[in-house]
């Protein structure tokens, strides 16, 4: 029997959450759908099946389409600020389940349980944030260039989203998205990712409780389950206007052509290959605290986890030797136990991917610093452990362009000034995050300038990873260029209309185009 279940208090936890063995896949709130297939999600922790999720059919999924476009006709009438109430309710039932959320999150993905609940907390953050919001939703007003013409612009509800979402933050993605798109007067309909769906049927019954006490029309809120095939409905629909998808730069490809064939939006939010600049009058300290938990933290699985360490000739063996001695202090196991600082990565297949990179480093001229090891024996009968692992390289090499999600950090050399570590900073296809170990104000200042990081976020003295949702969250080239969570990111969310309004009795043209009848 599962240890991590019966030590943890998971069983419970998925009491609590409305999870059980054998789950219904499809839903628009309250209603849930039956079918034949179904996904089996199994634990990286302990390698048990947690439970099943039954996945969505063609004729099942018009049903959702037809429900969330039923839905949208009445909640997008409803004034924001209502809509806001609703996010906000759903924000404080967030608050009273956040660790059994937590939980599950870590013993279905596999993070630290104190990731899990940040995981959580991101999710009543950015409820927070959209509560704020729904009293704004502002556009802007212009001067006319004709007399007693008033001109402005407004943003109205888009209609249904469809949310694609990554097993790495298999809850927070979702709510960023949705918490968002409903005060914005959008309903939503997700496809979670098939490696965590019961993260997905837990968040649909939390909405769908906040919804039915308010006596809100089924719809709001929709859950779809299944592979690509099933993400393959939404991205080909017409009726969805907007497809935020987050995950690997392959899918997103494919998304973005499936979408914009039928010219569709798309929010992309896809691969990073994230590196820290560490120059000469980097506090060392800060900097092994940054790269550490920016390298192992999600046993590397973030989209903005730390894989380049872009170090300066002349501190260069410090900086190895101190992150290598950190390395030293890992602990690897049941992420459930708080005691452990890395867990599982989420699959097997996970593993061959880490395993293929430790290799090509080698093959390719890189040297190991930290051995990398897939770990057996007692607690790791998942096979899904394995050891942080560092490798010198060299920023050219295949492996180093490419995103691998597991926790190995390329330390790379570089020497004269802070321009040629921004070069190779940004010598790569992937723009996700940035960072820059610098008390060097020039420095620091380089490398936030145009002609600097060419990142969607760019960090001083922090890591990689671990935005908070206040800013806009997303990156560059091959990150897709999508902004999700916070600033002004709500407006992909809605349709900007621009409104001219003439209060005389003549009808004067633009651009003082005559045209005498
Ligand atoms: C992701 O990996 O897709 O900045 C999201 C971070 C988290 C979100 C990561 N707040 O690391």
């Amino acid at each position: 029997m599962a240890t991590a279940i019966l030590d943890f208090g998971i069983e419970k936890a998925l009491e609590q959450l409305g999870v059980s063995n054998h789950n219904k896949g499809t839903s628009t709130g309250s209603d849930w759908f039956s079918s034949e297939e179904k996904i089996s999600s199994y634990s990286p922790v302990d390698g048990e099946l947690i439970g099943t999720v039954e996945t969505t059919t063609a004729a099942d999924y018009e049903k959702v389409i037809q429900t969330a476009s039923e839905a949208f006709k009445s909640w997008r009438v409803m004034p924001a600020p209502q809509r806001g109430e609703i996010v906000r309710q759903f924000g404080e039932e967030l608050r009273k389940l956040k660790e059994p959320l937590g939980k599950l999150v870590s013993y279905e993905m596999g993070k630290s349980y104190q990731e899990g609940l940040g995981e959580v907390q991101e999710m009543i953050d950015i409820c927070d944030f959209a509560v704020g919001l729904s009293r704004q939703l502002h556009g802007l007003t212009m001067h006319s260039e004709r007399p007693g013409h008033r001109m402005y612009e407004q943003y109205h509800p888009l209609g249904i989203v469809g949310i694609i979402s990554a097993f790495n933050f298999p809850v927070a993605v979702w709510a960023w998205n949705t918490a968002l798109a409903w005060i914005c007067g959008d309903v939503c309909v997700w496809k979670p990712s098939e490696k965590t769906p019961l993260c997905g049927i837990a968040c649909q019954h939390i909405i769908a409780k906040v919804l039915k006490e308010n006596n809100l029309p089924e719809g709001i809120s929709c859950l779809i389950n299944g592979d690509y095939k099933v993400g393959e409905m939404m991205t080909k629909d017409k009726r969805v206007p907007l497809v935020s998808a987050t995950g690997s730069t392959r899918m997103g490809k494919i998304v973005a052509a499936t979408v914009g064939e039928r010219l569709g939006k798309s929010l992309l939010e896809l691969g990073g290959n994230n590196a820290i600049i560490v120059t000469p009058d980097a506090d060392i300290k800060m900097t092994v605290i940054g790269a550490v938990f920016g390298a192992v933290g999600t046993a590397g699985q973030r989209c903005t986890s730390t894989r380049r360490l872009i170090i300066h000739e002349s501190i260069y063996d410090k900086v190895k030797n101190a992150v290598v001695d950190a390395y030293g202090q890992l602990r690897i196991g049941n992420p459930l136990d708080e005691n452990n600082h890395v867990g599982p990565l989420i699959d097997k297949d996970a593993v061959k991917g880490y395993q293929n990179a430790l290799e090509k480093v080698v093959e390719e001229g890189g040297k190991i610093v930290v051995e990398g090891a897939v770990l057996s024996g007692e607690g790791y009968e998942s096979g899904c452990y394995v050891k942080p692992a560092i490798a010198e390289a060299d920023n050219s090499f295949k492996i180093v362009q490419h995103e691998t999600f597991a926790p190995v950090l390329y330390l790379l050399k570089y020497s004269g000034d802070i321009e040629n570590a921004i070069d190779v900073q940004n010598g790569v296809a992937q723009g996700l995050s940035s960072a820059i170990m610098t008390n060097n104000l020039r420095e620091a200042e380089r490398f936030l300038s145009y002609a600097g990081s060419d990142c969607g976020i760019a960090n001083v003295n922090i890591g990689t990873s671990g935005a908070e949702i206040g800013g806009a969250f997303g990156g560059e080239k091959e990150t897709g260029g999508g902004r999700e969570s916070g600033s002004d990111a709500w407006k992909v969310y809605m349709r900007r209309q621009t409104n001219t309004i003439n209060y005389t009795t003549e009808l004067p043209l633009a651009q003082g185009i005559k045209f005498d009848l």
